[in-house]
């Protein structure tokens, strides 16, 4: 059972993303399910995961996976019920493993009742005012509000048709169209998410990861801003771009952590923000959110140089405010890690990859996916993993362009492929129909498995030492012996990472010649097929070890 009074279980725990579309399937139709997720705890229990966060299983129209929410405190009827999800919480609970929901506060689905009624009423009425509505420019209100950009391609802004037909005011939406972002300067709008908040802690989840935090509150006025706003953006001339990390939201956060403050337990607020690290960390000081994504780790390329200058840059700027640093290397909307190392850093992969681009090296990506985890996960802090990734999965840079669903594959014209390609249904039995996802073929489920997922499924990997899965497993069960801060070896040899945790060593070879461990040393984990005491650490590796005393 998880325990209340362990109050600081987040600061050095191993949050499991699932993408309930992708985990399991358990009533044939293609989609994965809370119900399938609850069956599938085993696989979490033994992998040795501190929390499970599901991404969104609301309804939905799924414009956007599920990040478009109709109504914040229900299931989605394809998802299951509420007593499905209780069912999942108390199943995790029952085991030690931790809930944490998706909380998704920037916008909200165009069919979200709100947003409807707002359509529905005049230029000015308090329905209006729950997003942002305005007048557009140009001599007949044709020009959008201003020059802001939705981050899934086009402007950020899209007119209406006014209940008496006629073309009329603008809505802002930072992302796709159906997605209304929340004017958060209405305290109804924050009210509403008080509510959602309870509810959803009255049903014992342990925290919230927040979506897209820093784009709550927006500059006064809504200005101008003709410079970069996708990406980890930096301040010009001292200011943030007027739609991220604007000064107000820190006081919604502190309103949050009073309420969750009031329950019992510790429940934990993770924010998701890509910004620079001095900026995220303003956000996980004392009386706002516990612990923020590190995106700078997760945008390194495979180099020991940049690698090792991201951790102490993340240390720094966390240790300021106390939090702790975390550390992640996939989600559900970047290239899986296992394939993003398998580029050699040439390739452009920014507009996504298809079936007749550049494929990864697939065997050069998992060792090099391999030693970074292994890596990542003696680091201090919290880690957060991505469903597949302890089975080495590659991303599907194949998937066929007429099956991809993410939004931003037709608002670009077919120039973005999307983040498809992270989030195909797991592998679970190698001889089973979908490879045990659902009881449909692979080429029924909503996205479809190709072919080469069989080795990687989690039955071909369960009893192989030298498997990913068990790498990941042995990895989760040192790692809680882990203790102390980081100690940095400074004499490490060039293009290799040395650092000591406690008792345990770890030398990561990124990018350097083969390199030696001390005398005396005894190897606790490799992240590749590793024995011979003496032998050299090839690049692409990383080994942790213990020293005999002298
Ligand atoms: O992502 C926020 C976000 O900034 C991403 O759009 C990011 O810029 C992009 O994916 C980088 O590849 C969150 C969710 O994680 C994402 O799935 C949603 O699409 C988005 O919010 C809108 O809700
Ligand atoms: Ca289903």
């Amino acid at each position: 059972m998880i325990d209340p009074r362990h109050t600081d279980w987040w600061r050095d725990a191993v949050i499991y993303q699932v993408y309930p579309r992708s985990f399991a399937d358990s009533n044939g139709d293609g989609i994965g399910d809370l119900p399938g997720i609850t069956s599938r705890l085993d696989h979490l229990d033994r992998l040795g995961v501190d929390a499970v966060w599901l991404s969104p299983f609301y309804p939905s129209p799924q414009r956007d996976g599920g990040y478009d929410v109709a109504d914040y405190r229900d299931v989605d009827p394809q998802f299951g019920t509420l007593a499905d999800f209780d069912r999942l919480t108390d199943g995790a609970h029952a085991l030690g493993i931790r809930v944490i929901v998706d909380l998704v506060p920037n916008h909200c689905s165009s069919d979200h009742p709100a947003f409807q009624a707002a359509l529905a009423a005049a230029s000015g009425s308090p329905q209006r005012a729950l997003f942002h509505f305005r007048d557009g420019l140009g001599a007949n209100g044709e020009l959008p509000p201003n020059d802001w950009p939705c981050m899934f391609e086009g402007p950020a802004w899209t007119r209406v048709t006014e209940p008496d037909g006629t073309a009329g005011q603008w809505y802002l939406h930072l992302f796709d169209p159906s997605q209304p972002d929340w004017n958060w300067d209405n305290q109804a709008v924050r009210d509403d998410f008080e509510s959602t908040l309870r509810f959803w802690l009255d049903r014992n989840v342990d925290g919230f990861r927040v979506d897209v935090c820093d784009a709550l509150v927006k500059a006064d006025g809504l200005p101008d801003w003709p410079h970069p706003t996708h990406g980890v953006v930096e301040p010009i001339d001292g200011r943030m771009p007027p739609m991220w990390d604007q000064e107000g939201i820190h006081d919604i956060f502190r309103s949050w952590r009073r309420v969750l403050d009031s329950y019992e337990g510790t429940r934990i607020l993770c924010a998701e923000a890509w910004l620079p690290s001095e900026r995220t960390a303003r956000i996980v000081r004392p009386d706002e959110m516990n612990q923020a994504f590190n995106f700078a780790y997760l945008e390194q390329r495979w180099d020991a140089v940049a690698i090792r200058s991201t951790i102490i840059s993340s240390l720094q700027a966390n240790d300021v405010v106390g939090a702790p640093t975390t550390w992640v290397l996939s989600n559900h909307d970047v290239m899986r890690h296992a394939s993003r190392f398998g580029y050699d850093g040439t390739v452009a992969l920014e507009a996504g990859v298809g079936a007749d681009d550049p494929q990864p090296d697939r065997a050069l990506g998992l060792q090099r996916a391999r030693a970074a985890t292994a890596m990542m996960l003696a680091l201090p802090g919290s880690a957060y993993l991505y469903q597949g990734e302890e089975l080495g999965l590659p991303e599907v840079t194949d998937l066929p362009d007429d099956v991809r669903q993410d939004p931003v594959w037709e608002r670009s014209g077919h120039r973005i492929r999307g983040r498809d390609g992270c989030r195909v249904p797991l592998p679970w039995e190698a001889t089973k129909l979908s490879f045990g996802f659902s009881s449909v073929s692979s080429s029924d489920t909503w996205l479809p498995q190709p072919d080469y997922f069989g080795p990687y499924s989690r039955d071909s990997q369960n009893d192989d030492p030298e498997s990913t899965l068990c790498l990941y497993r042995r990895a989760l069960e040192i790692r809680r012996t882990l203790t102390g801060p980081i100690r940095w070896d400074e004499s490490a040899a060039d293009g290799t990472i040395a650092f000591a945790r406690g008792d345990v060593k770890v030398l990561a070879n990124v990018n350097g010649e083969p390199a030696a461990l001390p005398e005396g040393a005894s190897v606790i984990l490799s992240s590749s097929p590793y024995a011979e005491p003496g032998s050299q650490v090839p690049p692409n590796t990383t080994v942790w070890f213990r020293c005999e005393e002298a």
